[in-house]
């Protein structure tokens, strides 16, 4: 998924850390302790990753995530993590109507997957689309290229399809009197935007105003933005692969920049928002949230 620093010899330790979210000190600890990673050297002695290794780091990281502790999982292989992640299982009790979107991906049937998800979208409306098609399907698409199963442009032309019929879709329904009004976008370096775009479907449905600045604007421009559209929230995406630390030092750098009568919202999976609480920060973990962010936000400004 994406440019990575793939070196003839494997990945970097930042590259590693960076896509993982797993510090470089964790994985040298690992390595000594429970004897995986086990990275090659570059010819200036630095460690080296394959990829194989880098797909077993983040099924571990992503264990826990949820709780289980490193001695207990990092040991175990490939088909145990997959095992315990819940992918293999995950997989079969999919809806076929999901499987099959897949199988058009994989056999670059753009059309057909065009029409696939035009079809749910009208059968299902647009709010039960994003949380009943897209975002299980995110999750399809993410955990099959896990298994080596997608290639990158496969993957682009997943989000490519879904980004076109959401973009056409929110053209029809956008109101610019809504309120509040939200400035959509993400941080230099998060290339995800399927999050931001599905956000902003659903912040219209609730009647809500969007301002999309698009993917990845540095802090001083979007603290701007927000002054020149007289936004009400600025709404940001950060998607599991942006680091943690990062992402959090951005949000509180940003938060001093705005004024406090601009809310601040951070969405997506990424599990930095939801460790600890960033002040002035409301962290929104699904789209299903968002109805209360908005309706909070109302009754705020109301005084009520
Ligand atoms: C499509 C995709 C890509 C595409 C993105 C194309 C594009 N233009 O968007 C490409 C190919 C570029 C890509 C690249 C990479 N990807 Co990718 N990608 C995905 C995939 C399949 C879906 C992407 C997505 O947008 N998800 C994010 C959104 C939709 O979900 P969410 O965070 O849960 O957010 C929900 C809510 O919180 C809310 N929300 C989100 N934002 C906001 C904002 C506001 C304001 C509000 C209110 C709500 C809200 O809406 C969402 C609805 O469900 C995911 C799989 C997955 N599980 O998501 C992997 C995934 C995110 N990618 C992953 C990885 C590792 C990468 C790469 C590092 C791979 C690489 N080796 O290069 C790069 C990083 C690129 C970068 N620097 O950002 C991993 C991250 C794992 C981890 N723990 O780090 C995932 C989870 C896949 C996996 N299972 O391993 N990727």
């Amino acid at each position: 998924m994406g440019g990575l620093e793939l070196s003839e010899k494997g990945l970097s330790i930042s590259t590693v850390e960076r896509e993982t979210g797993l510090l470089k000190d964790t994985l040298r600890v690992w390595e000594k302790r429970y004897g995986f990673p086990t990275p090659g050297r570059d010819e200036n002695g630095e460690r080296v990753y394959g990829r194989d290794q880098v797909d077993k780091l983040l099924l571990i990281k992503r264990l826990i995530d949820r709780g289980a502790r490193p001695s207990k999982v990092v040991g175990l292989s490939m088909e145990e993590l997959l095992e315990r992640t819940g992918s293999r299982a995950d997989e079969a009790a999919n809806p076929p109507e999901l499987t099959e979107a897949l199988k058009l991906v994989k056999t670059h049937n753009v059309v057909g997957l065009r029409n696939r998800l035009d079809s749910s979208l009208l059968h299902q409306g647009l709010e039960r689309f994003l949380q009943d098609t897209v975002a299980p399907l995110n999750l399809m698409v993410g955990e099959a290229w896990m298994r080596g199963e997608f290639e990158v442009f496969e993957e682009h032309l997943y989000t490519e399809s879904v980004q076109a019929l959401l973009r056409s879709t929110v053209a029809s329904v956008s109101r610019p009197s809504g309120s509040p009004r939200v400035l959509l976008t993400t941080l230099p370096g998060e290339q995800h935007i399927l999050g931001m775009l599905m956000a902003e479907c659903m912040l219209w449905i609730h009647g809500a105003a969007c301002i999309a600045l698009g993917p990845q604007t540095p802090a001083g421009e979007i603290a701007r933005a927000a002054d020149a559209q007289r936004a009400d929230v600025v709404g940001l995406s950060f998607s599991p692969a942006y680091p943690a630390h990062t992402a959090v030092d951005t949000l509180v750098a940003l938060r001093a920049m705005l004024p406090p009568g601009i809310a601040m919202w951070a969405g997506g999976s990424n599990p930095a928002l939801f460790r600890r609480r960033i002040d002035g920060v409301l962290p929104v973990r699904e789209l299903a949230a968002i109805p209360d962010a908005v309706a909070s936000w109302r009754a705020n400004r109301s005084g009520t």
